[in-house]
């Protein structure tokens, strides 16, 4: 009965609000909550302000707002990569879960990467309520270590398994590269009023919870 009631509710938050967001890297630009189901969640130019990032031994960590989730990243080595036919895969697609922090190894040798390039890392995440992207503009280090306090926690410790590449990304083109300032100003206001939203939807469930349980 609980659990019944809690699949209902935790379904409907699912399906009104809930999403991910990257917390390191550093993502190109604010979150935007409506553009994330876009190439790399609406921004579509590299950003100036690079960060480094280790060749190997990296991480990436990401806060997720869904139960279960797949989650993959893909790479790109341009300079300013529009397209997500010019990513090439990462880290391979794989199921996690739970909702909160979740942290994963990437080793971007692998991915073919070298010390010194400019990259881009599209991470690729899909809950339940389709694909969602969050991009981060690196330069690639082999003398880079993540700070130690860069948090790196899993909300849950359950084990994880793998697929096998199924869920690629779907193969559009951003719509256009015009016009993205005057789109990233309204984005970021329209974010402040999701997550608004996103909050008093959470105490109204929250209350409904209490009640009735
Ligand atoms: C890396 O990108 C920055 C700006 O984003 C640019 O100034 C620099 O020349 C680029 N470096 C390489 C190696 O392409
Ligand atoms: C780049 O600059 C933007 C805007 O000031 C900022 O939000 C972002 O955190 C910076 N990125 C990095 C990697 O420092
Ligand atoms: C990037 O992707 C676009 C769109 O598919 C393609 O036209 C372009 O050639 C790609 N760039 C490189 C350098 O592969
Ligand atoms: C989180 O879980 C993933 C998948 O099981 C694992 O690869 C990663 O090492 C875990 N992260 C931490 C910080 O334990
Ligand atoms: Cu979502």
């Amino acid at each position: 009965m609980r659990f019944t009631t809690f699949c209902m509710l935790s379904g409907l938050l699912t399906a009104v609000s809930a999403h991910f967001q990257l917390q390191y890297p550093v993502p190109r630009g604010i979150f935007v909550e409506d553009n994330e189901p876009t190439f790399c969640d609406g921004y579509n130019t590299a950003a100036s302000n690079r960060s480094e990032f280790p060749l190997s031994g990296g991480f990436i960590s990401i806060n997720s707002e869904h139960p279960q989730f797949t989650v993959g990243v893909q790479l790109s080595t341009l300079q300013n990569p529009t397209s997500f036919q010019n990513f090439s895969t990462a880290v391979n697609f794989f199921q996690a879960s739970g909702e909160g922090p979740f942290c994963f190894p990437i080793d971007l040798t692998a991915a073919g990467a070298s010390s010194g390039a400019n990259a881009t890392l599209q991470i690729i995440f899909d809950g339940g309520d389709g694909q969602l992207y969050q991009c981060a503009d690196v330069i690639v280090s082999n003398n880079f270590n993540i700070p130690s306090d860069v948090s790196c926690t899993n909300a849950t410790t359950s084990s994880s398994t793998t697929t096998s590449g199924s869920s690629a990304p779907s193969a559009t083109s951003p719509t256009s590269s015009s016009g993205s300032a005057s789109s990233s100003q309204t984005a970021s206001s329209a974010s402040s009023l999701s997550i608004l939203s996103s909050v008093s939807l959470l105490s109204v469930m929250g209350a409904a919870v209490v009640a009735l349980l």
